[in-house]
């Protein structure tokens, strides 16, 4: 019996110069893929649609706006739990996450139930990004850490490959943080239930196309959240 393809999911928006590239990349490593596409004006939805008649590990989904990165991977989810992936694996399209990590990636899920590609650990570490952003992501992984008192690092990576257990064990309806509050909130839920977390160390590298969608409200969103979750999550 042939077993079943790893799924990675891919949220995009205005990502129209980097996503057949990485589409390519990624199948080409033997992974599916589903788009998320939030009516990207630049035409990345209409591009996948092409793209999806010449490459049957390409799912793509379309939704009708801007509906936030969060809700994106949410949806990606349950699609990802409904049609019986078991590995599933997020990352983002614009090049900042290597695709060739993902095989080691998924080795390393035999052994664990949740792998963080970590730019802060051991070997790890960010490229070509400005000053500012790289003291407001170490800040911003400290605070959230020393808060939340759990051994996470790398708590805002957008990488990471997770068992499906690990998915279905945490209830999505009761997540409502989006952008890098999501992503620590992802973290937070599955260290509190008890999963086996491995930070795997990465070079992230800052995109060359395309324009970066994180705004201030998702910096002052996260800063708040570790102190919700701090409280609600037991
Ligand atoms: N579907 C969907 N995707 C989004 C949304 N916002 C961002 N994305 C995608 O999510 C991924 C991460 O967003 P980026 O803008 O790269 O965020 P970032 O990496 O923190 O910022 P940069 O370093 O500037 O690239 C990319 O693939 C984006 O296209 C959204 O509202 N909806
Ligand atoms: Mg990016």
């Amino acid at each position: 019996m042939e077993l079943k393809k790893p799924l990675v999911i891919i949220p995009t928006y205005n990502e129209s110069e980097n996503i057949e590239k990485m589409v390519c990349r990624v199948t080409g490593l033997g992974f599916c893929v589903l788009v998320i596409d939030d009516n990207s004006p630049d035409g990345t939805g209409e591009l996948l649609e092409k793209l999806k008649n010449s490459n049957s590990d390409l799912y793509v989904m379309r939704r009708t706006g801007k509906l936030g990165l969060g809700t994106a991977y949410i949806q990606g989810f349950k699609w990802a739990i409904k049609n019986n992936f078991d590995l599933i694996f997020t990352m983002d399209a614009d090049f900042s996450h290597n695709p060739d990590y993902l095989p080691e990636l998924r080795k390393k899920l035999d052994e664990y139930d949740y792998i963080i590609g970590s730019r802060y650990v051991k070997g790890g570490g960010v490229r070509n990004w400005p000053a500012t952003r790289k003291v407001i992501s170490r800040v911003g992984n400290f605070y959230a850490k020393t808060i939340l008192r759990f051994d996470v690092n790398d708590c805002t990576s957008g990488f990471s490959g997770f068992k499906r257990k690990v998915i279905e064990t945490i209830n999505l309806e009761n997540i409502k943080s989006e952008g890098y509050g999501f992503l620590i909130e992802m973290k937070y839920r599955t260290y509190k239930n008890g999963f086996r977390i491995f930070e795997y160390p990465i070079i992230f590298t800052d995109r060359t196309l395309g324009k970066s969608k994180i705004s201030k409200n998702i910096i002052w969103e996260a800063l708040f959240l570790v102190w919700k979750l701090r409280k609600i999550v037991k």
